[in-house]
This record gives structure tokens, sequence and C-alpha cells, in this order.
């Protein structure tokens, strides 16, 4: 691909050999010239870069007993990052800045680890079929934001997609589990998620209470095989789910398609960049337009329409959808959405920490545009008259430019899929430099890194709190960055300190495919519980008294306790037919100390943590001897930790 670098960026061009040396590849060299760029990197930094002030959560205070980079052993990372897990269906947590995984929850896909798609519990959150078995066993997850309250996350929730099958999955992060999972109906390809900051009527209620999600593949409406064939019925919805319920609120017709989402810190708005609005079945097609769109929605607007019953429904689904097509919303005084066009196939829309700024970035275009949002709002209120006027800037960045994280000081961070670059650019001078002053130099710096790299986020970036610490970088490709593990490669979660003016990349973090989008926040605004409560769940069994086998017929209920190192009752006994629910309490009320229970030959496996209840339901359909076993190393004598079920022939 050829790239005319018309105005400054030559000065903060990459070192032309590398990129030579990069197109020429050879493995073996390719390994040392990555580490030797790594190295002087770092290198000239340390020399060049004055150590930084000390602040609480800062890069400085990170350091304490190690180096400025290295937590000693027991030391505490200052952030959480939760990283999507991709097509594992799940959400991973890890720690930083020491890239550690810390946990792993599962939410769209089962997990043996504590036996999610096992219990009763999770199934009935993952979904059921009326034979009892999952749903579904795959997931693709994508985008993960926590909750907000003032502008900043609360630490109540985090929402993830799934693109497979357009589930969204809400997690609790006092206990760090999934507790909820809506299917989105009337669409496909879920991809883009985003909870909104503020109410837009009701100024009091300064918290999330909506989660937008943008439907990426367009489908005949209603996809019951009628117009397979016909492009005209092919639509794409924009959906709103209530924070709290989790039902879904209403849906937005619209022109076009969905990639990814943004809310405005006033509420007022939500936004998705849309990079098929030719309607296109294949790429050829999707990138025939010369430009696509960002499209902006009026959430009080839309919610008016809901209420006045100005809607339609699709198929057996009752979600109210209102029309915000191009056309239906040609004037700004009534209009549900706005159609900014932005140039082709864009990937990628995220808000400024100033809450002024959404900034799309266009995969297929060498840019990025900036869109004001108070201009948007003034072409809803009549003020402008073309939607496309706010855009107040559209800047050259490099090749493939996909997602934008913010410092808080005014600079954003894009990432350059095709250069292998982050770029790092000033917005306020992207926007005089739009306006004719070509003295702005708006690219401030430039780091290579190691390789392809999707999306990017920093320390606090999606807050109205961004600190400019830290800024965790997602290569698709580790290539030579890692111990070779056969053909499949770990991804390379990059952590560049981006506290000084220049980015200085220090560590490599491989991770287990394949993570998309990632949120990195303060450790303090979680409180985390380690130990649950036995109120929490209406199954429990409070007191090992209560244990022991309830037969109904052919349904038997056996209610058993653990305390390590025994399950009381130690043994029981059901018929062959029988129809068994466990249902375990664990009794232990110290922090760590999860005891598992796992049935040989009858596919059960499954972990309860401190003063947690979990069920089973299996049919008793193999006589003999099955010995029930703690699977989860809680005690000196964990390996005595059994009991005899017995089920009569
Ligand atoms: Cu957020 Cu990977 Cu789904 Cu971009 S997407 S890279
Ligand atoms: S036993 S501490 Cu399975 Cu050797 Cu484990
Ligand atoms: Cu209980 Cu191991
Ligand atoms: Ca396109």
């Amino acid at each position: 691909m050829k790239h005319d670098h018309t105005n400054n960026m030559l000065d903060a061009q990459p070192d032309p050999g590398r990129r030579k040396f990069l197109n020429t590849a050879a493995f073996a060299g390719l390994a040392g010239a990555g580490l030797s760029v790594g190295l002087s990197a770092c290198k000239q930094e340390q020399a060049a870069a004055p150590a930084p002030a000390p602040a609480a959560g800062s890069v400085t205070a990170a350091k304490a007993g190690g180096s400025k980079y290295h937590l000693a052993p027991g030391e505490l990372d200052t952030y959480y990052g939760l990283w999507s897990g991709g097509h594992n269906g799940d959400l991973r947590v890890l720690g930083l800045p020491s890239g550690r995984e810390l946990h792993r929850i599962p939410c769209f896909v089962p997990d043996a680890l504590v036996g999610w798609g096992i219990t009763n519990e999770s199934k009935a959150i993952m979904g059921t079929k009326p034979d009892g078995s999952l749903k579904y066993t795959v997931g693709d997850t994508h985008h993960v934001h926590g909750s907000y309250k003032d502008g900043n996350y609360d630490g109540r929730y985090a929402w993830i997609n799934d693109k497979i099958n357009s589930r969204i999955a809400r997690i609790r992060l006092d206990y760090f589990v999934c507790d909820k999972i809506t299917e989105i109906p009337n669409i496909q390809g879920f991809h883009g998620i985003f909870p909104d900051k503020r109410d837009p009527v009701d100024p009091a209620i300064n918290y999330t209470t909506r989660v937008f999600a943008g439907a990426e593949f367009h489908i005949p409406l209603p996809n019951d095989g009628r117009d397979a064939d016909n492009p005209e019925k092919y639509r794409s919805l924009f959906t709103c789910v209530d924070a709290e319920t989790m039902a879904v609120r209403w849906q937005v017709l619209i022109d076009g398609n969905c990639d990814l989402t943004a809310t405005s810190y006033d509420g007022k708005l939500a936004a998705t960049n849309q990079y098929n609005i030719e309607g296109g079945y294949h790429y050829e097609g999707m990138m025939s337009s010369e430009r696509d769109a960002c499209l902006f929605f009026n959430i009080a607007r839309i919610e008016q329409a809901v209420k006045d019953g100005k809607f339609a429904t699709y198929g057996d689904s009752k979600v109210p959808v209102v029309d915000g097509t191009r056309a239906a919303n040609a004037d700004p005084a009534t209009a549900l959405t706005a159609y900014v066009s932005v140039p082709k196939n864009p990937h990628g829309v995220n808000a400024s920490p100033d809450g002024k700024y959404f900034i799309c970035a266009g995969k297929l275009s060498p840019t990025a545009s900036v869109i004001e949002l108070a201009k948007v709002l003034d072409w809803f209120d009549g003020k402008l008259d073309d939607p496309d006027k706010a855009i107040v800037a559209e800047v050259e960045l490099g090749l493939g430019p996909l997602h934008t994280a913010f410092d808080g000081r005014g600079n954003a961070y894009t990432t350059l899929f095709l250069d292998s670059q982050v770029v790092k650019w000033n917005v306020d001078a992207a926007i005089k430099f739009h306006n004719g002053d070509t003295s702005a130099q708006y690219v401030v710096d430039r780091l290579d890194v190691q390789y392809q790299p999707g999306h990017l986020n920093a320390s606090q970036s999606e807050t109205a709190f961004a600190d400019g610490q830290w800024l965790s970088v997602g290569c698709k490709f580790s290539k030579d960055r890692y111990l070779p593990v056969g053909p499949l490669h770990p991804e390379n979660e990059q952590l560049v300190d981006i506290s000084g003016d220049k980015m200085h990349l220090f560590a490599d973090h491989p991770v287990r495919p394949e993570p998309h989008d990632f949120i990195i926040f303060k450790r303090e605004l979680l409180q985390p519980k380690q130990v649950y409560s036995l109120d929490d769940f209406p199954l429990a069994v409070k007191d090992p008294k209560e244990g022991g086998v309830f037969r109904n017929g052919n349904k038997v209920t056996v209610k058993i306790t653990s305390q390590a190192p025994a399950f009381d009752p130690r043994e029981f006994k059901v018929k062959r037919g029988d129809e068994v629910t466990i249902i375990l309490t664990n009794l232990d009320k110290i922090e760590d100390l999860t005891h598992g229970f796992a049935v040989p030959k009858y596919n059960i496996n499954f972990i309860v943590n401190p003063q947690e209840t979990a069920s089973v339901t299996f049919k008793a359909d193999k006589p003999g001897v099955y010995w029930y076993y703690c699977s989860h190393f809680c005690h000196a004598l964990h390996l005595e930790m059994r009991g005899r079920m017995i089920v009569e022939a």
C-alpha cells in the first residue's frame, strides 16, 4: 500500500531502516531486530527522562520496593485491567503494570475450573434448551466496559458483548462473577457496547442506567428465511439494554450497520461508527463508498418516541423499534439520529475524557476524524445546517488507524494496524492544523509495537479521570516475541509508559488468544468481597443438621455441606433412575478456602467458594459406588475429603 505523507509527519516517521527490514523479514533476523530496538529505546529513555513526580497510583508509586517497572514479590499491582477473552468467551482480570493474569470470569461459555455450565445456577444464567442442556457453548467477546458514576467507574458492574450469539453479559464487580446474560432480538454480530454515563433527562441520575449495543451484520428483518436475497430487507438495529434489569428497552432501525459504540458524558448522545453504509455482502461492496458514517443517537428523543408509541415490533419480539433511518430523520427538529460522514470504513469511535469529542478512525483511510459533540447537539437544535460540520478535524495519522485512547493532557493515542505503530497526537493541534495552521505539529510521537496492534487503552482513559500513566497495546501478532509454542501464538499486550512526553515501551505480556478491547483503572475503584454471605443463596444449607437425602417420588434432593476436610453427609444412597439434585453449601468462612465437588463418571465438577451454595441435577443412570471428592486443594487432608454416592441397582 502506498502512503503519501503530505503534512508534517515526516518529522515523526519511524526509522526507515527498520521498516525495510520488517518487510524483508527473515524470522531469525527479525528476532534480533525486535530485541535490540526494544532495548535501545529503553536505554535512551532512561538516560534522557528524569523520574516523574510521585503520585498516588502513578508509575513511580508502583515501584516501591523493586525497580521502576518491576513489582517485588508480594507487592500488589496499582491498576486492574478487564480484558475481553475473544472467542474464549470469557472476561479476564489482569493486574497492571505487572501484566499478570489474576482471574478469568466465565460468562458465555462453559468453564471447567468453577463448573460454569455445570451448576444449575450458572446454566440458568447462560440459558438452556427445553431439555435442560445449554443453549450455546460458544462465545466471542470483544468489548468490556464498566459502570459509571460521576464520570468515573463506580465498581458495580462491567458489561461484555458476545458477537456470535448477540448476547450481553453483566459482571458483578463485587464478586467478579457473571450474574445476568440477555440475548438481544432482531440482530446479528453484536459488536460495540457502551454504558451511558448520565441520564439525558434527569441530571440527578449521574450514573449508568443504560447499555448500548451495536449490530454489525445486517440481516433480513424479520429473519425467517423469506427475504434472504432481497437486499432491501437487510437491516441493522442499535439496541438499548437496561443496566439493572438487563431487559432490552428499545431498538433503533438504521441505515448501514454498526461497529463500535461510544457515549457522551452528558448522557445525551450515543454513537456508533459504520463501515458498511453500502449494505454490501462482500468486502468489495463494503468498501465501495469513499465515506461511511459515525451515527449519533439522540437518546431523550428516542425514549420520547417510544413513550409516544411511535414504534414497530418484529417477529416474536415485543421490543419497540423506532425509525432511525436517514429518510425519516432529515428534519433536525424531530430527528432521532444524525449521520456524520467519515472516511472509508472507520473502525472505532472513542470519547475524549474532556467530554468534548468523539474520535472515529478510518481503517481504510489514514485519517482520524474529530467530531465535536456540542456541534452535533447544535444540529439537533437547528443551529447547524449540516451534521458534517460537526467534524472539527480530519487529520492523517498513518496506515490502518483503528482505536484511540487518551492521557487526559489533550493527547490521543491511535493504533496503526498496518504500520505496527502507536501514534501520539495532540487533539487541539490537530484541530488547528485542520483549520489551516500548517505549522501546528499535531503528531507528538510514534512508537513501533510488535506487531499489528488492534485495540489499545490507557489507564482511566474512558473516564473523566484519564491519568496518563500507562498505555496497553493489544498486538494481534506476537511472531518472534515469545518462546515458540507451536503454530498458535499468544497475543502480545505491550505496556507503554506514557507519563512523559515520549512513549516508552517497557514490557511484553503474553495473553492467551484472543482478546480485543480492555479497560484499565485504579485499583481503589473496586472493593471486591472475598467471602460470600449464606443469605445470597436461597438454597443455602445453613447448618450441617439440615443435610441429608430428601425423596419425592423419583426426584431426590441431597443437601450437603463442606467444612475442611469433610463433606457432610459423607455418604448417601439413591436408586438407579432417580433424578438427583445435589445442593452444596461451603460453610467454611475463611478467605481463600474453596472446595470442589467432583463425581466420577457423571460429568460433574464445580467449586464452592467460602459461604457459597451451588447445585447440580443429573440422572443416576449408572449403578455402583462413586466417590465424590474435593477437587480444589483446601487442607492437609484435602485428598481424604471424599464420600460415597451409592447408586442402587
Ligand atoms: Cu473492538 Cu477487535 Cu471487535 Cu477493533 S474490534 S481490533
Ligand atoms: S496430590 S498437592 Cu494430586 Cu500429588 Cu496434589
Ligand atoms: Cu476440600 Cu479440597
Ligand atoms: Ca464502507
